[in-house]
Parts: structure tokens; sequence; C-alpha cells
């Protein structure tokens, strides 16, 4: 069997949120661990030397990673792909700061990444790249001869072409995408954008395309959790879990987990749980927002403004609605272990999940997998979360509309127990089958199939 080979931004074991972190390791375990791989990305290091490739052993992974250069953190991470792609492909356009040295960065970290792997790579091996910082990787790989069978993901959502025709580069972008043999997304509407942003291939029979000389296919594969492990995991006995019981006495908890990104929608949240507030006054003192919120990107400007804009917020809620024995919000800028956040998942009343966009949003799939089956909470669901397509158990909420997301949190409190438990039960049956390891194999068997032996 040859092995896999996965490339992402960052490679396992370097998750800064408390905990093990690390989402797309959890994705990609139950592939990883069927097959001998290697695991390449950024080790997360910045030298002005970058040191020879660092390299440990987890199970069947190989994992290397690859320092860079200052130069590239800066041009390539901070700038091309965090403040120009990532807000671009959130629909953010006011964020995009484009500048073409940074998008020479990141052409020159993707060379950079190709070199690393080209020391590693076997005639056998099938490769797997995930997420926007990579786009241009397989490119680059075949114009140094490179034949194997290369794959894409795209964590996060493929945008309109009027919005991805701002990108000044946004052409050379997608020309480097026919160089996979798959390209994925995770829904359809993402994928109908890219094939729209196209114009006019060649050819298109069903997912298949034939354009800048090139064949390859298209498909959609969304992403999900290890159900049954996280429903376990959040049934266990918790000393955090308890801890918070016992805080909230009588109390419903709402809660948010979301990395502090301005694609969460967390200003609109808070308003929102404000505006709440303000219009049922017999909830004050009967309910508990807690947001977890770790600090993400803190070396890019605008994560920096939301924080402040967000603590805020936060202390106008709290001063305006507490009471002596009575905090509205509790806004906590750390991370916390999976099992902590699993049982608080668990706890729950309410999940607020209302990012302005999001490719899939895994805190939605958790939130639904930790609930106990007999008192099930209630999913607040952003219509714009590639999950939304799925949990149709969810209330679904347009996330630019404060009065939508208070009026759905007073129907999710208030909402009776039969009809809590059929809509979770629609959700965790979507959760149980779509899940991580279906969504890996799924694409590792339209990657094959697109080489018939
Ligand atoms: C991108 C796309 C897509 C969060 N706080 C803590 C913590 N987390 C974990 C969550 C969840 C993961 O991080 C976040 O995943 P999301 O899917 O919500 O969002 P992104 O990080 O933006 O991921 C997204 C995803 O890729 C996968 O394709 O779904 O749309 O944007 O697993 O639980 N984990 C721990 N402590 C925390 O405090 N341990």
């Amino acid at each position: 069997m040859g092995r896999l080979v996965v490339i992402s931004n960052r490679i396992p074991g370097h998750g800064t949120r408390g905990g093990n972190g690390g989402g797309l390791a959890v994705g990609l375990n139950a592939a990883l661990a069927k097959r001998p791989s290697l695991w390449l990305g950024w080790s997360g290091e910045v030298a002005e030397t970058p040191p020879p490739p660092e390299r440990r052993h987890s199970r069947r992974t190989e994992i290397v990673g690859v320092a860079l250069t200052p130069a590239l953190h800066a041009g390539f991470y901070a700038n091309f792909a965090n403040s120009i792609l990532w807000p671009l492909f959130h629909y953010r356009l006011g964020l995009v700061e484009y500048r073409r040295a940074d998008y020479a960065a990141y052409l020159e970290a993707n060379e950079w990444i190709a070199s690393a792997l080209m020391n590693e790579l076997r005639p056998d091996d099938t490769i797997w790249v995930h997420d926007y910082h990579l786009i241009p990787l397989a490119k680059v790989l075949r114009a140094r001869g490179v034949t194997n069978p290369i794959g894409y993901f795209l964590h996060i959502p493929f945008p309109a072409t009027e919005v991805f025709r701002c990108l000044p580069v946004y052409r050379e972008l997608v020309e480097a995408m026919a160089h996979y043999d798959l390209v994925g997304f995770q829904t359809e509407s993402d994928r109908i954008q890219f094939v729209d942003v196209l114009g006019a291939p060649e050819k298109r029979a069903g997912d298949t395309i034939e354009m800048f000389g090139r064949v390859f296919q298209t498909g959609v594969f969304p992403i999900g959790i290890d159900t049954s492990a996280f429903a376990a995991f959040a049934a266990k006995p918790s000393v955090d879990g308890e801890r918070l019981a016992a805080n909230l006495g009588d109390r419903k908890l709402a809660i948010g987990v979301d990395r502090l990104d301005y694609s969460k929608g967390l200003p609109n949240r808070v308003a929102a749980y404000g505006e709440f507030l303000e219009r049922n006054p017999d909830w004050r003192g009967k309910v508990q927002y807690l947001q977890i919120a770790p600090i993400s990107r803190g070396e890019v400007s605008n994560y920096r403004a939301l924080r402040r804009e967000l603590d805020g917020a936060a202390g106008r809620i709290n001063g305006k609605y507490a009471d002596f024995d009575w905090t509205p919000l509790r806004y906590v800028n750390r991370g916390f272990p999976r099992g902590t956040l699993a049982a608080f998942y668990r706890r729950a009343r309410v999940g607020l999940v209302t990012p302005l966009r999001d490719g899939m949003n895994l805190v939605a799939k958790e939130f639904v997998a930790a609930q106990p089956p007999d008192d099930p909470g209630v999913l607040i669901l952003s219509e714009f979360a590639g999950a939304a397509v799925e949990l149709s158990g969810a209330l679904t909420i347009n996330p630019y509309d404060i009065d939508a997301i208070a009026d759905a949190l007073q129907r999710a409190l208030e909402m009776p127990l039969d009809e809590r438990v059929s809509r979770w039960r629609a959700d965790f049956d979507v959760v149980s089958t779509n899940t991580a390891a279906f969504w890996a194999e799924s694409f590792l068997s339209a990657l094959a199939a697109t080489r018939p032996a």
C-alpha cells in the first residue's frame, strides 16, 4: 500500500488552544491510522537560517516540520494567507490588504514546502493538500516532475465570482487549482462558485473539468467529527463540568466556542444576547452565556481590533445587567482541553454558532454530538456556515440579523422537551453518518478514482 502524504500549513501537535487542539488532526485520525503516512507542514518555527526539518512519529505517521524565515512567515502566513485570502474567502473585502510582494512570498513559501517534500516523496505516494495556504502546491510539484495523484481540500468557503475577482491574482490561483487531480469543497455551493469563476471550461461532464490543458475532478466532501468518540467523551465525568454545573445552579447555559476570528460573528452574537436580555427581563438572572474565544492570529492587526471591540461589548453587557450574584456573560479568552469543552457543551441548553461565513464549523457538530439524548440542548446556527446544509434540526438564523438571533435565543430557551429531542435526533443522525472517517475515506476514494488502474 502506497503512503498517504498529507500537506497542511501546520503539522499536528502544535495546538495553542489548551488540550490537543488541531481540528485537522482529529479529522484525519482514522484515515492516518489505516495506512502508512507522512504529514509535512510548517513546524511553527521561524528562523533566519531555518534548521533541517524536524521529524517525529505518531503511530503509523511520520511527521516532518519545516521552519520558515521571518520574511516568509510575514509575507506568506500573516499577510497573503491571513490578511488577504482569509478575509476575501470570507466575504470581507474591506479587510483585504493586497500587496504584490506578499503574493511573491506566498509562491516562495509553496516552493519551499515543495522542496522539503521532494526529499521525502516516493513514486506510489498519494498526496493530499489542505487549505488556502497551499493552493499553488500542485502546480509547483508538477513543474518539478511529480506525477503522483494529488488531491486538494478547501476547508473554508469558496467566494462568489465577483468577490474573488477582486483579488488581482485570482486567475493564477484558479489555474493553479487545475493541477490537482481532485479539488474538494465543503458544500455544493462552494463547488458551484469555483466552477463559475472558471468561466467556460472547455469540457464539463458531471464533476469533471477540462481546462488550462488539464483534466481534473471536483467534488463535495463535508467534513465531520469522530461523533461516537466525542459523545462518549462528553458523557464522561468531568471535574470542570461539575464545577460549571454547580456554579450555574438552576440557570440555563448558552455556550459559544470559537477562535477569536472576525468570521465567527462574535460582535453580532454578543449584541443579540444584550438585545435578548433587554427584551426579556424575566430571563435576567436565569440564563448564563459562556463565550470561550481563544486568541488566534494575534500578530494580525484586524484580530487585535476585534479583541478590543469584544472586550468593550462584553463589559457593557455586564455593566448594564449584572447583579451582585449574577454575571450575564462570561467571556474567556483562553482555550480548554477537549474533554472540558465536551463537558461544557453537554451542560448547555443552547449552542450559539453564528458565523458570518464558515466553511463548515465543527463546533456545531461537536455541540450536537455532546448532548444528552434525553434532555438535549438546542443549536442556533448561521445559515452561512457549511454545517447548515446538513443540520436541519438547528434553529437557523441570518447572523446579520441581531433581532433574529435574539428571537432564536428565546425560542431555544423556552423550547419544549419533545421538540428539542426531535430536532436533536435529526442532527445527531446526520453527524453520526457524515463522520470524519467518512469524509476522509470518501475524499481518498474519489481521488483514487481519478486514476483508474
Ligand atoms: C476551519 C474552517 C472548518 C476551539 N476552541 C477550543 C478548541 N476549539 C476547536 C473546536 C473545533 C475547532 O477548534 C474549530 O473548528 P471550526 O470548524 O469551528 O473552525 P476553524 O478553526 O475556523 O476551521 C471551518 C474547519 O476548518 C474544518 O474543515 O469547519 O469552517 O474555518 O474542533 O472544538 N479546542 C480546544 N480548546 C478550545 O478552547 N481543545
